[in-house]
């Protein structure tokens, strides 16, 4: 069945599931149309939509939207269902700030480094660069410290109450502790243990699983 959004992206993409989570929070039914950014051959029809190249690009009717932290105040903006942006004043500066410490600090350490080396790789049969998980991790340590803090303040990341933040740093987390280095340095941080902990059971992460072929 074709419904009148669309999600274009990457099954394995850690924005792309950000997207679809909270498509899932918010109860919006959508199509999805599968876009390797990795290919060669991206599609001049799909650089149209995405100047970068990169997934994942909302559709709606006629209105297209790419960057993901757009895309999804889009559709919590744009749709009924559960507010998933706070506007009380600190409050709405946490959530931006979780979100931007993950795309400015997170990703690469935690995703493209250590989830990419220790489990994407080997998953599709290629070889892990230990050198990569150990930068990856060093850095992460800084990143779950800073949102764990923000945890422990306890006004974003309980738990509770889901925000756009949540759906945002919930898949990269998601993807660090495939790899056992990952587990081991979330356990390190508690209130942000806590809260996976409680996050990774909503049907939103169930229902968004990439599903990478076992080893
Ligand atoms: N700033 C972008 C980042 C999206 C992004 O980096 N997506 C990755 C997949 S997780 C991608 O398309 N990578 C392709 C590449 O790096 O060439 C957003 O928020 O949507």
């Amino acid at each position: 069945m074709e419904y009148s959004v669309i999600l274009r992206g990457y099954r394995y993409s850690v924005y792309n599931r950000i997207a679809r989570v909270v498509l899932h929070e918010k109860g919006v039914a959508y199509s999805t149309e599968e876009i390797d950014p990795f290919a060669t051959n991206v599609s001049e029809d799909y650089l149209k939509l995405h100047p970068f190249g990169r997934v994942p690009v909302l559709s709606h009717g006629k209105f297209d939207v790419f960057e993901t932290s757009a895309i999804a105040q889009y559709v919590n903006a744009a749709f009924e269902g559960p507010e998933l942006m706070p506007t009380e004043a600190e409050t709405l500066a946490r959530v931006t700030q979780v979100i931007s410490i993950v795309d400015s600090y997170g990703y690469r350490p935690m995703v493209r480094q250590v989830f990419a080396h220790r489990v994407f790789r080997p998953a599709f049969g290629e070889v892990a660069d230990e050198a990569e998980v150990t930068a990856g991790i060093d850095a992460s340590h800084t990143v779950l410290g800073a949102l764990n803090n923000i945890a422990k303040e306890g006004r974003v990341l309980d738990g509770q109450s889901i925000t756009v933040a949540d759906c945002h740093l919930a898949p990269m987390i998601a993807y660090f502790v495939q790899s056992r280095e990952g587990a081991g340095a979330l356990k390190a941080h508690k209130k942000l243990a806590d809260w996976w902990a409680t996050v990774s059971q909503r049907e939103s992460l169930q229902a968004t699983a990439p599903g990478l072929p076992s080893k």
